[in-house]
């Protein structure tokens, strides 16, 4: 597939609506500000694809993104803490909801932030994509934030709190300064292929 070709299809607010499953999808996920939709527009070069907000819960929809006839889905975030509870009920209702389909799932890209511990839904995250058997690459993000001896020490201790084996693919990155970008296309291409 070629980075270069992309476009917006459909927003979508519940499970329900979502379109079936036409081609092999590439869904990102993690908590709320993580990262996704940057990371989204930096594996395309397209600053304005998904839509990023320095206020967390900003993607409160799935959106589904045609890269050249692979779908790319960005997740709305898990554990922002200050939206309603109802709120909270919609957005597990969409994720869980896009899991439990029937559908052609690729790649799930799981963001976690470099810089902290996992937290407890990072973890729910992670065990989930195992159990279920899906395959997921873990990308760190906002790496740009770390001395580069700070970005392995936490490599390895994510690697070890999330219970990940020694060769798990997990990817430095940053979509400010562009780390690991070429990587996760590479391993992103390789299990669409
Ligand atoms: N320094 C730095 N900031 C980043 C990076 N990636 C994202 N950010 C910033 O983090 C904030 C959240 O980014 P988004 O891409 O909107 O995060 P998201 O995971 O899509 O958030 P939700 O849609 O709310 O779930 C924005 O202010 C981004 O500019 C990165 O690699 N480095
Ligand atoms: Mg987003």
């Amino acid at each position: 597939m070629n980075f270069n070709n992309v476009s917006f299809e459909r927003s979508f607010g519940t499970s329900a609506q979502l379109e079936p499953s036409t081609m092999p999808e590439v869904a990102f996920s993690g908590r709320s500000n993580v990262g996704k939709s940057s990371l989204l527009n930096k594996l395309f070069n397209r600053k304005g694809l998904a839509k990023v907000s320095q206020t967390p819960g900003k993607t409160a929809t799935i959106n589904f993104f045609d890269g050249d006839g692979v779908r790319f889905v960005d997740l709305p975030g898990y554990g922002y803490a200050k939206v309603s509870k109802s709120e909270k009920e919609r957005w597990s209702e969409l994720i869980e909801g896009y899991f439990n389909q029937d559908r052609d799932f690729a790649l799930v890209v799981a963001l976690v932030d470099i810089r902290h511990e996992a937290s407890d839904l990072d973890e729910n995250m992670i065990r989930f994509l195992r159990e279920a058997d899906l395959p997921f690459v873990v990308a760190l993000t906002k790496a740009d934030k770390l001395s580069r001896q700070q970005q392995n020490k936490q490599k390895a201790a994510l690697k070890r709190q999330l219970e990940l084996g020694q060769d798990a693919p997990m990817v430095v990155t940053s979509s400010a300064k562009g780390d690991g970008i070429d990587e996760l296309r590479r391993i992103i291409k390789e299990a669409v292929s």
